[in-house]
Protein backbone atom coordinates (compact mmCIF):
# COMPACT_ATOMS: atom_id res chain seq x y z
CA UNK A 1 0.00 0.00 0.00
CA UNK A 2 1.44 3.17 -0.77
CA UNK A 3 2.13 5.78 1.97
CA UNK A 4 0.87 8.93 0.38
CA UNK A 5 -2.72 9.24 -1.56
CA UNK A 6 -1.97 10.40 -5.19
CA UNK A 7 -5.89 12.09 -6.15
CA UNK A 8 -6.88 12.24 -9.11
CA UNK A 9 -5.98 15.89 -11.35
CA UNK A 10 -8.89 17.59 -13.27
CA UNK A 11 -7.14 20.87 -15.10
CA UNK A 12 -8.69 23.29 -17.87
CA UNK A 13 -5.63 23.67 -19.82
CA UNK A 14 -4.56 27.25 -21.47
CA UNK A 15 -5.93 27.00 -25.11
CA UNK A 16 -8.21 28.78 -26.25
CA UNK A 17 -8.30 26.71 -29.84
CA UNK A 18 -11.68 25.62 -30.86
CA UNK A 19 -13.53 27.47 -28.37
CA UNK A 20 -16.24 30.02 -28.37
CA UNK A 21 -16.50 33.58 -26.41
CA UNK A 22 -18.48 36.50 -25.71
CA UNK A 23 -17.31 39.74 -23.45
CA UNK A 24 -19.90 42.19 -22.56
CA UNK A 25 -18.81 45.32 -21.65
CA UNK A 26 -19.59 48.43 -19.73
CA UNK A 27 -19.13 51.94 -21.77
CA UNK A 28 -19.45 54.13 -18.22
CA UNK A 29 -15.84 54.47 -17.38
CA UNK A 30 -14.87 53.24 -20.83
CA UNK A 31 -11.63 54.92 -20.41
CA UNK A 32 -10.78 51.72 -17.92
CA UNK A 33 -13.17 49.34 -19.47
CA UNK A 34 -11.74 49.89 -23.30
CA UNK A 35 -8.25 48.87 -21.96
CA UNK A 36 -9.44 45.68 -20.09
CA UNK A 37 -11.07 44.80 -22.98
CA UNK A 38 -8.13 45.31 -25.52
CA UNK A 39 -6.26 42.71 -22.95
CA UNK A 40 -8.82 40.29 -22.86
CA UNK A 41 -9.42 39.95 -26.65
CA UNK A 42 -5.47 39.68 -26.65
CA UNK A 43 -4.94 37.35 -24.34
CA UNK A 44 -7.96 34.83 -26.15
CA UNK A 45 -5.79 35.47 -29.30
CA UNK A 46 -2.46 34.67 -27.59
CA UNK A 47 -4.05 31.13 -26.50
CA UNK A 48 -5.25 30.46 -29.79
CA UNK A 49 -8.70 32.27 -30.47
CA UNK A 50 -9.26 32.23 -34.46
CA UNK A 51 -11.01 35.09 -36.15
CA UNK A 52 -15.22 34.56 -35.65
CA UNK A 53 -14.28 33.01 -32.26
CA UNK A 54 -14.62 36.28 -30.12
CA UNK A 55 -18.08 38.52 -29.82
CA UNK A 56 -18.36 41.36 -27.92
CA UNK A 57 -21.02 43.33 -26.80
CA UNK A 58 -21.51 46.63 -25.57
CA UNK A 59 -23.54 47.52 -22.24
CA UNK A 60 -24.44 50.98 -20.96
CA UNK A 61 -23.06 50.36 -17.26
CA UNK A 62 -22.23 47.75 -15.13
CA UNK A 63 -25.99 47.18 -13.46
CA UNK A 64 -26.75 45.76 -17.28
CA UNK A 65 -24.20 43.36 -17.48
CA UNK A 66 -25.83 40.31 -15.52
CA UNK A 67 -28.72 40.39 -17.97
CA UNK A 68 -27.00 40.66 -20.89
CA UNK A 69 -24.54 37.70 -19.37
CA UNK A 70 -27.11 35.70 -18.74
CA UNK A 71 -29.17 36.06 -22.20
CA UNK A 72 -25.19 35.65 -23.90
CA UNK A 73 -25.16 32.27 -22.08
CA UNK A 74 -28.60 31.12 -22.86
CA UNK A 75 -28.06 31.46 -26.42
CA UNK A 76 -25.77 28.30 -26.04
CA UNK A 77 -23.45 29.41 -28.33
CA UNK A 78 -20.43 29.93 -25.95
CA UNK A 79 -17.99 28.19 -23.64
CA UNK A 80 -17.32 31.16 -21.36
CA UNK A 81 -18.31 34.99 -21.10
CA UNK A 82 -16.37 37.54 -19.47
CA UNK A 83 -18.27 41.00 -18.09
CA UNK A 84 -16.00 43.74 -17.81
CA UNK A 85 -16.66 46.63 -15.87
CA UNK A 86 -15.38 49.24 -13.90
CA UNK A 87 -17.29 51.20 -10.69
CA UNK A 88 -15.90 54.10 -9.15
CA UNK A 89 -16.68 55.11 -5.81
CA UNK A 90 -18.67 58.50 -5.67
CA UNK A 91 -20.52 60.62 -2.51
CA UNK A 92 -23.40 58.57 -2.34
CA UNK A 93 -24.35 54.98 -2.14
CA UNK A 94 -24.94 54.23 -5.97
CA UNK A 95 -21.78 52.60 -6.07
CA UNK A 96 -22.73 50.01 -3.14
CA UNK A 97 -26.27 49.19 -5.17
CA UNK A 98 -24.14 48.83 -8.40
CA UNK A 99 -21.38 46.44 -7.13
CA UNK A 100 -23.51 44.20 -5.18
CA UNK A 101 -26.19 43.66 -7.37
CA UNK A 102 -23.38 43.52 -10.63
CA UNK A 103 -21.62 40.51 -8.85
CA UNK A 104 -24.89 38.83 -7.57
CA UNK A 105 -26.30 39.14 -11.14
CA UNK A 106 -23.09 37.87 -12.76
CA UNK A 107 -22.97 35.04 -10.14
CA UNK A 108 -26.35 33.99 -10.63
CA UNK A 109 -26.14 34.09 -14.43
CA UNK A 110 -23.89 31.70 -13.99
CA UNK A 111 -25.12 29.05 -11.52
CA UNK A 112 -28.29 29.31 -13.40
CA UNK A 113 -26.94 28.60 -16.94
CA UNK A 114 -24.08 26.55 -16.33
CA UNK A 115 -21.75 28.79 -18.93
CA UNK A 116 -18.37 30.10 -16.93
CA UNK A 117 -18.85 33.89 -16.49
CA UNK A 118 -15.74 35.80 -15.40
CA UNK A 119 -16.10 38.62 -12.98
CA UNK A 120 -13.63 41.27 -14.43
CA UNK A 121 -15.39 44.03 -13.08
CA UNK A 122 -13.66 46.59 -11.15
CA UNK A 123 -14.42 47.98 -7.79
CA UNK A 124 -12.36 51.40 -6.58
CA UNK A 125 -12.02 54.09 -4.64
CA UNK A 126 -10.57 55.91 -7.23
CA UNK A 127 -10.04 56.58 -11.11
CA UNK A 128 -6.11 56.24 -9.96
CA UNK A 129 -6.85 52.56 -8.35
CA UNK A 130 -8.61 51.33 -11.49
CA UNK A 131 -5.88 52.68 -13.83
CA UNK A 132 -3.35 50.63 -11.77
CA UNK A 133 -5.71 47.81 -12.81
CA UNK A 134 -5.84 48.07 -16.02
CA UNK A 135 -1.79 48.21 -17.33
CA UNK A 136 -0.32 50.22 -15.27
CA UNK A 137 1.51 49.03 -11.59
CA UNK A 138 -1.10 46.28 -10.78
CA UNK A 139 -0.89 44.27 -14.06
CA UNK A 140 -3.74 44.33 -15.89
CA UNK A 141 -7.04 42.72 -15.14
CA UNK A 142 -8.73 41.61 -18.46
CA UNK A 143 -5.61 39.55 -19.81
CA UNK A 144 -6.42 37.66 -16.20
CA UNK A 145 -9.59 37.86 -17.26
CA UNK A 146 -9.30 35.87 -20.68
CA UNK A 147 -7.04 33.83 -19.38
CA UNK A 148 -9.42 32.33 -16.80
CA UNK A 149 -12.23 31.93 -19.28
CA UNK A 150 -10.06 30.05 -21.13
CA UNK A 151 -9.67 27.98 -18.03
CA UNK A 152 -12.97 27.53 -17.24
CA UNK A 153 -14.36 26.99 -20.70
CA UNK A 154 -11.78 23.42 -20.74
CA UNK A 155 -12.50 22.94 -17.24
CA UNK A 156 -16.51 22.85 -18.10
CA UNK A 157 -15.91 20.59 -21.08
CA UNK A 158 -14.18 18.16 -18.67
CA UNK A 159 -16.41 17.68 -15.82
CA UNK A 160 -19.40 18.14 -18.39
CA UNK A 161 -18.03 14.74 -20.33
CA UNK A 162 -17.01 13.21 -16.84
CA UNK A 163 -18.82 9.97 -16.58
CA UNK A 164 -19.64 9.23 -12.97
CA UNK A 165 -17.48 6.65 -11.70
CA UNK A 166 -19.98 3.50 -9.85
CA UNK A 167 -19.35 2.92 -6.46
CA UNK A 168 -18.46 -0.14 -4.63
CA UNK A 169 -22.23 -0.11 -3.10
CA UNK A 170 -23.86 0.67 -6.67
CA UNK A 171 -21.92 -2.21 -8.01
CA UNK A 172 -23.04 -4.87 -4.96
CA UNK A 173 -27.05 -3.76 -5.34
CA UNK A 174 -26.53 -5.17 -9.28
CA UNK A 175 -25.61 -8.30 -8.21
N1 LIG B 1 -21.95 52.17 -13.90
C1 LIG B 1 -20.68 51.73 -13.98
O1 LIG B 1 -20.39 50.82 -14.78
N2 LIG B 1 -19.71 52.29 -13.20
C2 LIG B 1 -19.97 53.29 -12.31
O2 LIG B 1 -19.03 53.77 -11.63
C3 LIG B 1 -21.31 53.75 -12.19
N3 LIG B 1 -21.63 54.81 -11.29
O3 LIG B 1 -20.77 55.17 -10.46
O4 LIG B 1 -22.71 55.35 -11.28
C4 LIG B 1 -22.30 53.17 -13.01
N4 LIG B 1 -23.58 53.55 -12.96
C5 LIG B 1 -24.54 53.24 -13.99
C6 LIG B 1 -25.21 51.90 -13.80
O5 LIG B 1 -24.32 50.84 -14.02
C7 LIG B 1 -26.38 51.72 -14.78
O6 LIG B 1 -25.90 51.76 -16.10
C8 LIG B 1 -27.45 52.80 -14.62
O7 LIG B 1 -27.86 52.92 -13.28
C9 LIG B 1 -28.70 52.44 -15.50
O8 LIG B 1 -29.27 51.21 -15.08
Amino acid sequence: MPDQLQPGKIDGELTARGLRFAIAVSRFNSFITDRLLVAAVDALRRSGAQQGDVDVVHVPGAFELPLTAKKLALTGKYDALIAIGCVIRGETAHYDYVCSETSRGLQLAQMDTGVPVIFCVLTCDTLEQAIDRAGLKGGNKGFEAGLGAIEMAQLSRKLKSAVPRKTATTKARRK
